[in-house]
């Protein structure tokens, strides 16, 4: 005889979670030349994230002049510009319970040296100038920074299955 199986939670999502959320990761240049998208999109999946969007681009100075705007006149910034324009990254958008905080915390520390292991900069960066994830670090910031990689047509909501169970 077969087990019987049952949805345990079937109220719609909106009742099941508050505080839902969207963020934007970015995997950096450095990333996608170490071959670690794999990797680090199976992180956030495995932690019952939502993909919203997805897309692999290049970005040229104007485009990260827009998500950098907040540390125009740090002494890292015409570095960070070349860093982030010298090859493809991979944009996502993220959504889920709390997912900003969520997505920082995954991410480690900005200076990887800091980052605990077990988070992506923990794991996989030596360099804070080569630090492989980008994270929105507030609603605010998410709000600003999507816009800047994906049109509204560009976002999907919907709700994975395996979202019952978390
Ligand atoms: P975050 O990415 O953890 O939010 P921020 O302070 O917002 O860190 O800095 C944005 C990015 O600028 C960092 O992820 C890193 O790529 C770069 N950055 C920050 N501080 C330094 C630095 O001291 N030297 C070189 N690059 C830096
Ligand atoms: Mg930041």
């Amino acid at each position: 005889m077969s087990a019987t199986q049952t949805q345990p939670n079937i109220k719609s999502r909106d009742q099941r979670f508050s505080n839902l959320q969207r963020t934007l990761v970015l995997i950096k240049p450095d990333a996608v030349q170490r071959g670690l998208v794999g990797q680090i999109v199976a992180r956030f999946e495995a932690r019952g994230l939502a993909l919203a969007g997805l897309k692999l681009l290049q970005m040229d100075e104007q485009r990260a002049a827009k998500l950098y705007e907040p540390h125009v006149g740090r002494p890292f910034y015409d570095g960070l510009v070349k860093y982030m324009t010298s090859g493809p990254i991979v944009a996502l958008c993220l959504e889920g319970v709390d997912t900003i905080t969520v997505v920082r915390k995954m991410m480690g520390a900005t200076k990887p040296a800091e980052a605990e292991p077990g988070t992506i900069r923990g794991d996989f960066a030596q360099r804070v100038d080569f630090n492989i994830v980008h994270g929105s670090d507030a609603p605010e910031s998410a709000a600003r920074e999507l816009p800047i990689f994906f049109g509204n047509d560009e976002l999907v909501s919907h709700d994975p299955s395996y979202t019952f169970f978390l």
